[in-house]
């Protein structure tokens, strides 16, 4: 006779539209959604079938406290193979001795990078979030702005490029302890090498936040900062098209070690292993040599929409683009226009990006004069310069006319055919 006893495991269809029709509808609309609109937030990217599927993965059920051989849960020898072959790959990327693959996010991996290296008060130098800074630069709204003294550093007013001269004055002046590189809207190359002298020449701990630009820098667009910087702490899920997450690189042996016991335990608990086996998925991609060509596609397209958007009247900050996003200054092309409703307005035409402070922006960060433009994920999907032109045509009749909803259908339409030419999950 069979035991009866009540069946908690849930029903298990293959297809997960059966077992919860009402959430895997919302997926579906998304995913419709991403295959039809244009893309252009500059830190998104479609991230590949593969990451998708390790992200899916039964990883998710297992909790593995601790690192590789030493964890804290018995069960843990497989998922110990799958961190070491992210930690693995993510070093061979970029030329570092120890990667620390279980930040959750990049914001997780500032502050485990603070958490290592840093005491409450001290002080820290970095980029300004309205010049192109993180809110975990020292926004005085987050966590870091709160528990550390960080003086603020931007760009010149001349040539809106970052402001070297400025950083090197502030370092004397104040003495931080640790100079921040790196920001989330800024069009320019960030050079290491300069920073790393100004550190030096104060005694200070460098760390490069290349969240924007991991791609770029895996594929050779950008300088690599690891073994320049003291620790350069990224994002897997922008540029370099993983899944969502954070990593922290050192060449270090006892930074290494401060770094570690800042993820864990100083800062999360379980590692989400499926995440980090999906970040392995794509630091094999990004070591391919065909990742090589999409980083320079990236920048070549973001100079071509920039060029196009400059041809349309909008002015371009800095003049142009060394990376994979640009800046758009909406008040030459209209006065009256805020980035607020040029986001609104383009949001409704089925393109994408977001409103953005442009250097010395009179306007708050929820208003903005400025749009915020990234190539990574249209690229990802194929487009090339020719594309890019249609897309700054398109951007420019919508502005122009930002009120008018047929104008914003018609575009809608025009960006419909588009993409089904470019469709990232055919
Ligand atoms: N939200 C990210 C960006 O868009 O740049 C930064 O965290």
């Amino acid at each position: 006779m069979p035991i009866e006893r009540p069946n908690f495991v849930p029903d298990q269809p293959v297809d997960p539209h059966d077992a919860d029709p009402e959430l895997f509808g919302i997926v579906d609309r998304e995913l419709e959604r991403q295959n039809t609109t244009l893309q252009l937030i500059a830190s998104e990217n479609f991230a590949s079938r593969a990451v998708i599927a390790a992200t899916g993965s039964v990883l998710t059920n297992k909790y593995s406290e601790g690192y590789p051989g030493k964890r804290y849960y018995g069960g843990n020898a497989i998922v110990d193979e799958v961190e070491d072959l992210a930690r693995r790959r993510v070093c061979d990327l970029f030329g570092a001795t120890h990667a620390n693959v279980q930040p959750h996010s990049g914001a997780n991996a500032n502050l485990a990078a603070y958490l290592a290296v840093l005491e409450a008060g001290d002080t820290v130098l970095g980029m300004r979030l309205d010049q192109g800074g993180h809110l975990t630069h020292g926004s005085p709204v987050n966590i870091s702005g709160r528990f550390y003294n960080f003086v603020s550093y931007g760009v010149t007013e001349s040539d809106e490029r970052l402001d070297y001269e400025q950083l090197a004055e502030l370092a004397e002046q104040h003495r931080p302890k640790l100079i921040v590189a790196g920001a989330t809207a800024y069009p320019r190359v960030i050079e290491p090498a300069p920073i790393r002298a100004i550190a030096d020449s104060v005694g200070a701990l460098f760390m490069f936040d290349a969240a924007h630009v991991a791609g770029l820098i895996a594929g050779g667009a950008h300088p690599n900062p690891v073994g320049v910087a003291d620790i350069v702490t990224f994002t897997t899920h922008k540029t370099l098209r993983g899944p969502r997450g954070g990593c922290i690189l050192t060449n270090d042996a006892d930074l290494a070690k401060a770094i570690d016991k800042a993820v864990f335990p100083g800062l999360q608990g379980g590692p989400l292993e499926h995440v980090i086996a999906a970040k392995a998925v794509a630091f094999r991609e990004a070591a391919q040599p065909e990742f090589r060509q999409y980083a320079a596609q990236i920048v070549t397209n973001a100079r071509a929409l920039a060029s196009a958007l400059g041809a349309e009247g909008f002015r371009i900050v800095s003049g142009g683009t060394d990376n994979h996003l640009m800046l758009v200054d909406l008040r030459p092309f209209d006065a009256d226009l805020t980035g607020k409703l040029a986001q609104e307005a383009l949001d409704r035409s089925g393109i994408t990006l977001n409103k953005n402070t442009v250097p010395n922006d009179p306007r708050s960060p929820f208003v903005t004069s400025g749009l915020r433009i990234g190539t990574p994920a249209v690229t990802t999907a194929g487009m090339g310069e020719a594309e890019m032109v249609v897309i700054a045509g398109l951007i420019a009749r919508v502005l122009r006319h930002p009120e008018d909803t047929h104008e914003s259908a018609a575009v809608r339409d025009e960006v419909a055919v588009l993409c089904s030419k470019f469709t990232p999950y055919p």
